[in-house]
Order: structure tokens, then C-alpha cells, then sequence
């Protein structure tokens, strides 16, 4: 009786694409950056052959919702439509999936933050604040908050001790794009 060798081949796994970033990827764009502006250029790699390693990529779940789009044979991240705005959300967190094109399909899902950078666009405005000295004198904003028009009654002599109106100003942006404020005058009208 001779000895039998019985060999058993397995089938070959197939591979998933693997995204070439690591996890706390930071990216950034600027606020005012216009719609299709390239943020970053994801890679993944598959090891199979033929359809079971052409890659495409795609936004995963909720990043959907994101003012992002990602190109599905680029792997290229952009911006899109309404765009960003730091003042109403300075961070995202983007989850990009690649997939191949195998049977069964594989998928590898990975993610990267987005923070938004401020720009310059707000102008500071006038924070409504009663006058001093007396209910003789007033003071008239623009609904805008942008001047500020201080009345003056020629009997108000408080004004002299206490000042003719406490004027202040906010600023939506960032601390580096705000204040401190300087304030001067614009026009001294005299009345009748
Ligand atoms: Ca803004
Ligand atoms: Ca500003
Ligand atoms: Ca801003």
C-alpha cells in the first residue's frame, strides 16, 4: 500500500481597498473658498486583479449631507454646495468609503477632519445702548447696527459728567478678525 497525499486548496481571499490615511487626517479650507475647490486627494489601494481591485470612492452615510463631494475614480475631495461658513460651523468629519468592483463587493471606510478657517467678512456693529445723562438726549441706530447717531439736548448738563452715550460693538468673526474696536466721530451736526 502506497502512502496518499491529499492537498486541499482554499480559495484565494479576496482583498479589500485600503484607504492611505491616517486617522486623525486634519485638512482645511477657507470660508470663503469658492464651490469645487480641491481639499485633499484620497488613495486607496486594492491587491486583486480585474474588477476585484478597481477602486471607486464615495461619501459614507451622513457625510453625505456635508457641503463636500468626493470624485469616484479621482478619489478627490472638494468643496460643494451652500459652501462653508465659520461662523455658523467651524469642523467637520468627513467618512470616505473605497470600494471595489468584486463579488462579493469590499469596502474599507475611513474619515478626516475638516476645519474651516475665518475670514475677514463681517463688519462690527453697534450694540443698541441707552443714553446718559438724562432722558433729553437719544440715540438712533441703523437696524444694521452700522452708525449710530447720538441727540444732544443743549439743557442736557449731566452730559458733562457723565458722558453723552455708552456706545459698544460686536464682531461675528474670530477673535483675530474682531476687535478691540477703535471708535471715532464721523460728523458733529449742530442743531437749531
Ligand atoms: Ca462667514
Ligand atoms: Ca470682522
Ligand atoms: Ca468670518
Amino acid at each position: 500500500m502506497t502512502n496518499q497525499r491529499v492537498v486541499f486548496y482554499l480559495p484565494l481571499k479576496k482583498q479589500q481597498p485600503l484607504i492611505s490615511l491616517s486617522l486623525f487626517l486634519k485638512l482645511s479650507i477657507a470660508e470663503d473658498a469658492e464651490d469645487g475647490r480641491v481639499i485633499y486627494r484620497f488613495t486607496a489601494t486594492d491587491r486583486d486583479s480585474g474588477k476585484a481591485g478597481n477602486v471607486t470612492y464615495a461619501l459614507a452615510g451622513d457625510s453625505q449631507e456635508l457641503p463636500f463631494r468626493v470624485h469616484p475614480i479621482t478619489g478627490t475631495l472638494v468643496l460643494a454646495p451652500p459652501g462653508v461658513d465659520y461662523e455658523l460651523r467651524n469642523s467637520y468629519f468627513v467618512r470616505i468609503v473605497a470600494s471595489d468592483d468584486g463579488t462579493p463587493q469590499k469596502r474599507t471606510e475611513n474619515g478626516a477632519y475638516v476645519s474651516v478657517e475665518d475670514v475677514n467678512d463681517n463688519r462690527p456693529v453697534f450694540r443698541v445702548t441707552a443714553p446718559l445723562g438724562g432722558s433729553a438726549n437719544s440715540v438712533q441706530c441703523t437696524a444694521d447696527g452700522a452708525n449710530c447717531t447720538v441727540h444732544v439736548h443743549e439743557s442736557s448738563s449731566d452730559s458733562v459728567v457723565h458722558g453723552l452715550a455708552h456706545l459698544n460693538a460686536t464682531d461675528a468673526d474670530s477673535s483675530e478678525n474682531g476687535g478691540p474696536f477703535k471708535f471715532k466721530l464721523l460728523d458733529v451736526n449742530e442743531g437749531e
